[in-house]
């Protein structure tokens, strides 16, 4: 596996926060979600590793207000992976750390989610309590952000339907946007067009799944598969 050492420049040029973030610790599972260990977010998102078969464990938030528009943020030009993109309210990783490895009613990643709202958003936790969370389903992805670093994950799809306040972290977040299901859909073709950039398991999920899923925001239920993993 790559650690930094005295000759290693992947990180250099990179904003100072986003490299400092770098070395947070992920969660290392296998094609079925187990967990086989941990490493560095800078190591998991290395293409090298990732061309190795290096899968770790991440959640992606959709959040929807009372007129059932979703949430979308444009990431921030800082971001090492993805800068600029426009994707889904909030995703990262749940973190190698006991309250972020529960896996009973997908506890782990639910706190990990409330904690990333709070950072990449500001938004107070009380506006993002644990049992509002819906866990829908899990997506395993690989896709390359540039030459050096990508994202090969096992995606927990997270549901929250709330009014909630917003508190711009710059060094996250460049821009949010509420969009009806048609808006998210002209966006699509803005980015097809070249005009914006969507990233890659945004336009998966969105492609397979999300559309349908949200016709159905009342009866969540019967759209969820919690125990399949959903390949692509
Ligand atoms: C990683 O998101 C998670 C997914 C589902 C792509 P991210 O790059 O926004 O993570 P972080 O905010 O922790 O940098
Ligand atoms: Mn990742």
């Amino acid at each position: 596996m790559s650690t930094a050492t005295a000759a290693d420049t992947t990180l250099a040029g990179y904003d100072a926060e986003q490299v400092r973030l770098m070395e947070e610790c992920c969660i290392l599972v296998d094609k079925d979600d187990r967990r086989i260990g941990f490493e560095s977010k800078k190591t998991c998102h290395l293409m090298t590793n990732i061309k190795d078969g290096l899968l770790h464990r991440a959640f992606s938030v959709f959040i929807f207000d009372s007129q059932d528009r979703l949430l979308l943020q444009q990431r921030a030009d800082e971001k090492i992976t993805f800068p600029g993109y426009w994707t889904n309210t909030c995703c990262s990783h749940p973190l190698n750390k006991e309250d972020e490895l529960v896996e009973e009613n997908q506890l782990g990643v639910k706190c990990a989610a409330q904690r990333k709202l709070e950072h990449e958003l500001g938004i107070p936790f009380a506006q993002a309590p644990l049992e509002k969370m819906e866990y829908l389903t899990r997506i395993h992805y690989l896709a390359p952000s540039d030459g050096l670093w990508g994202e090969h994950e096992i995606d927990y799809v997270l549901f929250l339907r709330a009014n909630v306040d917003l508190n711009i972290n710059a060094n996250e977040v460049k821009a949010t946007r509420y969009v009806t299901a048609d808006e998210l859909r002209e966006m699509f073709k803005q980015a097809d067009a070249g005009e914006i950039k969507m990233t890659p398991w945004f336009r998966l999920i969105a492609e397979n799944m999300l559309f349908g899923w949200w016709e159905k925001l009342d009866q969540l239920d019967s759209v969820k598969q919690p125990d399949v993993i959903h390949r692509y």
